[in-house]
């Protein structure tokens, strides 16, 4: 007899909110400049390409996610409306020393961050006397410390809480159905109040990703680290920080990516012609840093997208990593989930090569994939659906 077919695939647990609406916060020390990069980034992606309702908030915006592949698929289909993926971001006040207790803007800055699920950590490395630091000196390693402590200290309180709650309904209580959620909260526990260390910094199997996604511990958002550098400095690739800087991520946060860019510099940009913009950065042999940062933002909210096709639209459709197709189908509209038959899909890559539909077909590169499909980022998908009886159809 062949073996039992496995009923739940093994897929690695997602740590953080399930869905699509996530977000980057910026966070960092009172004056290091994440207002004036909000304010570019939100500025130079509007202007450039006009999307509606890109501010949502004042201190909330969203920006078109760059993408080279939806640039091109935009110039072969020249479809009636583009729409792009976007990052959505926020600006959040500065924290200092003292914040989990109240010093400076003190608590609000809890359900701002609670509220991300990625976080933009900014750090100043650039120099100017004009600009108080508010610990009276410019060093980031410092910095990045007073922020990851006051992080840590939040989560410690809320994790002393949460013990003894969790004290009184499965120890005393007797009741058993905490259990697990218990012992988890003693690990994080040991892990943040003990070690001092992150929750991201610890090993956690699937059921114990459940407890940590039902907490959401601000020391558990991936971060990117974006280092404010003077425009010299950024020229050049040089300033006497990042070294120390690098050493401290793969240190304390390893894997996560760190971004020099200069806001100075890209406020400049912001303000020039197109004309005069890129001849400034030709002669300076430089880009503006902003796509990176765009891109790694979106990456470190497990964020992807696959696109749908045609004259009237090309859209970019952000799923989670490791969706399925029906699920992704049910990004365009519930019907398309309930009574889905199958997905048609294109690498964009192949369209790319061959030039048209038609030619992927006859290369064979056109597939027909089922319920158990997960979407590749950058797929060209057609969904086929049945919406019910006597409505048999195609869409999409
Ligand atoms: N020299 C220099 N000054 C900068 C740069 N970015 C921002 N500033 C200046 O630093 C000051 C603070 O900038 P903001 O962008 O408001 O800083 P912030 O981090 O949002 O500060 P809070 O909202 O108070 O936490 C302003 O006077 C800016 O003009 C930079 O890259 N270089
Ligand atoms: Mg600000």
């Amino acid at each position: 007899m062949p073996p039992k077919k496995k009923v739940e695939e093994e897929k690695p647990a997602i740590i953080g909110r399930v869905g699509t609406n996530l977000k980057v916060g910026i966070v960092g020390l009172p004056n290091v400049g994440k207002s004036t990069f909000f304010n570019v980034l939100t500025k130079s992606q509007a202007s450039a390409e006009n999307f509606p309702f890109c501010t949502i908030e004042p201190n909330e915006s969203r920006v078109p996610v760059p993408d080279a592949r939806f640039d091109w698929l935009c110039n072969f289909h020249k479809p009636l409306s583009k729409v792009p993926a976007f990052l959505h971001v926020t600006d959040i006040a500065g924290l200092v020393k003292g914040a989990a207790e109240g010093e400076g803007l003190g608590n609000a800055f809890l359900s701002h961050i609670s509220a991300c699920d990625a976080i933009f950590h900014m750090t100043r490395a650039f120099e100017d006397d004009d600009v108080t630091h508010v610990v009276g000196n410019v060093d980031p390693v410092r910095d990045m410390e007073i922020i990851h402590e006051e992080l840590r200290l939040k989560d410690e309180e809320y994790i002393k809480k949460q013990l003894v709650s969790l004290e009184k309904v499965c120890g005393r209580g007797n009741d058993k159905s905490k259990k697990h959620e218990w012992d988890t909260m003693k690990k994080i526990d040991k892990l943040v109040c003990d070690e001092k260390k992150r929750v991201r910094n610890g090993t956690w199997d699937g059921k114990e990703v459940e407890v940590l996604n039902q907490h959401l511990f601000l020391t558990c958002k991936p971060m990117v680290y974006l280092v404010n550098l003077s425009e010299k400095d950024y020229i050049r690739k040089k300033n006497k920080w990042l070294v120390k800087i690098k050493q401290w991520i793969d240190e304390n946060d390893s894997g996560s990516v760190l971004i020099p860019f200069s806001g100075v510099l890209e406020l400049k940009l912001l303000n020039m012609e197109p004309e005069e913009r890129e001849a400034y950065l030709k002669e300076k042999g430089i880009t503006s840093g902003l796509e990176k940062i765009i891109l790694n933002g979106y990456k470190a909210l497990g964020l992807m997208y696959f696109f749908t096709c045609g004259e009237d639209e090309v859209k970019a459709w952000t799923i989670q990593k490791n969706t399925k197709a029906p699920q992704a189908a049910g990004k365009i509209h519930t019907d398309f989930e309930k009574g889905f038959v199958m997905a048609e899909v294109m690498a964009y890559e192949h369209f790319k090569e061959e030039g048209s539909e038609a030619a992927v077909k006859a290369a064979g590169k056109y597939k027909q994939k089922g319920r158990t499909y997960i979407v590749e980022d950058g797929d060209i998908i057609f969904f086929k659906f049945n919406a019910g009886a006597g409505l048999g159809g195609k869409k999409k």
